[in-house]
């Protein structure tokens, strides 16, 4: 696997974005550390925790395994520690994403009690969710029923009792539900499967692997109906439902003579009202008063993506562009909230003197401002936005102007593709169906998820959208994938004419991009619900459907739920790096040790490569790391499902 790994020239050469490339190239030449520097000084990485064979469940260890060490000190074998290593990365995904819709769900009680200064806008959306949980809504007021729904997702994160969540007997099909009933894996709640995957996998927990994956897939539908959703629901119920509109987005839109304020994380709450403040009269003067010709809001990760889908705010990029965007020399302050903040944008941003403030207790950063916004007491929330916002402007006038160096690239995008605005754009369900089966549109495929630095910074992403919109797949986007296909402007309308004649025409007639940017990652629920729908209304089980989820750079934890949400509901998985499975890769790899498990022939990878899962949920992985050839096996996944179902 380490022979597999790109090198600085790759990334140079490879990365589409010429922004992310100058950037790259300029704070290399400047000596201004970067992941890419820390990447090159890790290499060779352990293999043993490469391929997910390093155990540190208990203090007796760590111990590493291989052909010759079958087993752990304790006797834990090889797949167990796969497995257990595999189930504890999903939870900590649950756990953040957990985080995540705790603060949204209790800001919407805080907003429903009046102690948040906060309209709910999202009226539509509170209805919606209470008449599917069959609540009462006649004679009560909006803030009655946004309470009560509240209630529910906060009891769907943490109840401890064999519940069904209410979300998931809501949202799923009832064909899934029969087959994880008969699988014995519906979930109680996030916070219980988190705890009993802990459980499960201490020293001297469970040795029988196959259970490990039984709560693999048990761990993913609490983390998709109580985690995603209730983040998904919660923040439509609050901020509303996003519409298509369109943006400029990229490095770009940093301005030199602008105050330019980046903000960065996942959770939106802080950053609407901050936003809010930003817009007023006294605000716009403040930072006319230090010099600046106006004031530049740009968005990075699920944060950025959150206020593009809704409000048309520019975003710049993604995890692995953070740092290159403090590069610019600038950003006057970064306001950052929660999740997939790297350490490293605090080195740069002290090079550069930018000011950085956090707003949430969880993700405290050493020299930054410390703002917080605690949803159980609201009542500061205006004050503290204000104070970022003046904070904010008033570091204009410490920039240091010598060092500024912004990439002139700016890329127009529609966004805003909710499930609402996706339905709508098509007629309804049964007219995206209709151009499904006609075969104008081939399939659909969901491609998300992070960057890694194992492979060229989103060049994965970007070649395989590519190829895919060409054989006529229409693709929904969500995360930092996003950010690499809005800035290479494959979510543009403009972006019809590189798409195959059938999807370029359904775009062209409509106006739309062939790439629907659809939100943040807890927002994958807005495609899940499309994939549910659809096959509903083409009255066919969801494994049988023309629709594939690709994660061509997972980094974070939080992917791995993402994953297998998606193959619980009978939707493949093309990954392209294998993650803590060391799942068969398609050929020999160059340079790796030739025994069994650089081959891929254990039981963990054959059960989810191979029948194992397939005959449970009708779904696998397929682990491609070459995005050409990633791009060729989602095209023949896809070509299958449809001449199986009698689809030209
Ligand atoms: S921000 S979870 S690196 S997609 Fe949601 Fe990007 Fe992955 Fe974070």
């Amino acid at each position: 696997l380490n022979a597999e790994m790109p090198g600085r020239e790759d990334v140079l050469r490879l990365t589409p974005n010429p922004a992310s490339k100058d950037l790259l190239e300029y704070l290399h030449q400047e000596g201004v550390e970067t992941w890419l520097d820390r990447y090159e000084a890790q290499q060779p990485m352990c293999g043993y925790g490469l391929r997910g064979l390093c155990c540190r469940m208990c203090q007796w260890g760590p111990c590493r395994l291989d052909n010759k060490r079958q087993r752990g000190i304790c006797g834990r074998d090889l797949s167990t520690v796969i497995m257990a290593n595999l189930v504890r990365s999903l939870v900590a995904g649950l756990a953040a994403h957990g985080r995540h819709a705790h603060e949204v769900i209790l800001t919407i009680m805080a907003a429903a009690e009046g102690k948040a200064n906060l309209p709910l806008k999202g009226e539509e959306r509170v209805l919606d969710v209470a008449n599917r949980l069959g609540l009462t809504t006649d004679g009560r007021t909006i803030k009655e029923i946004a309470r009560e729904v509240a209630e529910v997702l906060l009891e769907d994160l943490g109840r401890l009792t064999m519940t069904p969540i209410r979300i998931l007997t809501a949202y799923a099909p009832r064909e899934r539900i029969e087959t994880w009933q008969t699988l014995g894996v519906l979930p109680r709640s996030g916070a219980y499967e988190i705890m009993e995957t802990l459980h499960m996998t201490t020293l001297g927990g469970t040795s029988d692997w196959t259970s490990l994956t039984e709560q693999e897939l048990r761990a993913a539908l609490a983390y998709c109906y109580s985690t995603l959703f209730g983040s998904s629901l919660a923040t439509e119920m609050l901020f509303g439902i996003p519409r298509p509109k369109v943006a400029t987005v990229n490095y770009g839109i940093l301005k030199e003579d602008h105050v330019n304020i980046l903000i960065h994380g996942h959770s939106p709450v802080m950053v609407e009202k901050i936003l809010e403040k930003i817009r007023t009269p006294e605000i716009q003067e403040l930072a006319r008063k230090a010099g600046a010709k106006g004031i530049v809001v740009g968005g990075m990760c699920c944060t950025g993506e959150e206020l593009l889908a809704r409000y048309g705010v520019p975003t710049v990029t993604n995890i692995m562009g953070q740092e290159l965007a403090l590069g610019t020399g600038a950003v006057d302050t970064v306001v950052v909230d929660m999740q997939c903040v790297i350490p490293g944008m605090k080195i740069v941003a002290d090079c550069f003197g930018t000011q950085v403030i956090t707003t949430c207790n969880s993700n405290r950063i050493p020299g930054a401002i410390h703002i917080p916004f605690d949803p159980e007491n609201p009542e500061g929330l205006d004050e503290d936005a204000l104070k970022v916002a003046r904070l904010a402007v008033e570091a204009f006038a410490h920039r240091d102007r010598s060092k500024m160096h912004i990439p002139r690239e700016t890329t127009e995008a529609m966004v805003g593709w909710s499930y609402e605005a996706i339905v709508d754009t098509f007629g309804g369900l049964k007219g995206l169906l209709e151009l499904l089966r006609e075969g104008k549109i081939k399939g659909i495929a969901t491609v998300v998820g992070c960057n890694t630095p194992k492979v060229p910074y989103e060049f994965n992403h970007v070649t395989i959208v590519r190829r895919l919109i060409e054989s006529d797949i229409l693709v929904t986007t969500t995360g930092c994938c996003s950010h690499a296909l809005l800035n290479a402007g494959l979510c543009s309308p403009a972006a019809a004419s590189q798409a195959g004649p059938g999807l370029q025409e359904v775009c062209r007639s409509r106006g739309i991009p062939p790439v629907l940017a659809v939100g943040g990652c807890v927002d994958n629920t807005r495609t899940l619900r499309l994939f549910i729908d659809l096959a509903e209304e083409a009255g066919v089980a969801m494994p049988k459907m023309p629709f594939v989820f690709v994660g061509p750079e997972p980094g974070n934890e939080k992917t791995v739920g993402q994953g297998v949400t998606f193959l619980a509901h009978g939707i493949s998985n093309v990954i392209g790096f294998p993650g803590p499975i060391p799942v068969p890769l398609p050929r020999p790899v160059a340079g790796a040790a030739p025994d069994e498990y650089d081959r891929g022939s254990n039981p963990v990878a054959d059960f989810f490569a191979g029948d194992g899962l397939y005959e449970k949920v009708g779904a696998r992985i397929y682990t491609e790391p070459y995005p050409k050839l990633a791009a060729q096996t989602i095209r023949m996944l896809i070509r299958r499902q449809r001449l199986a179902l009698g689809w030209k």
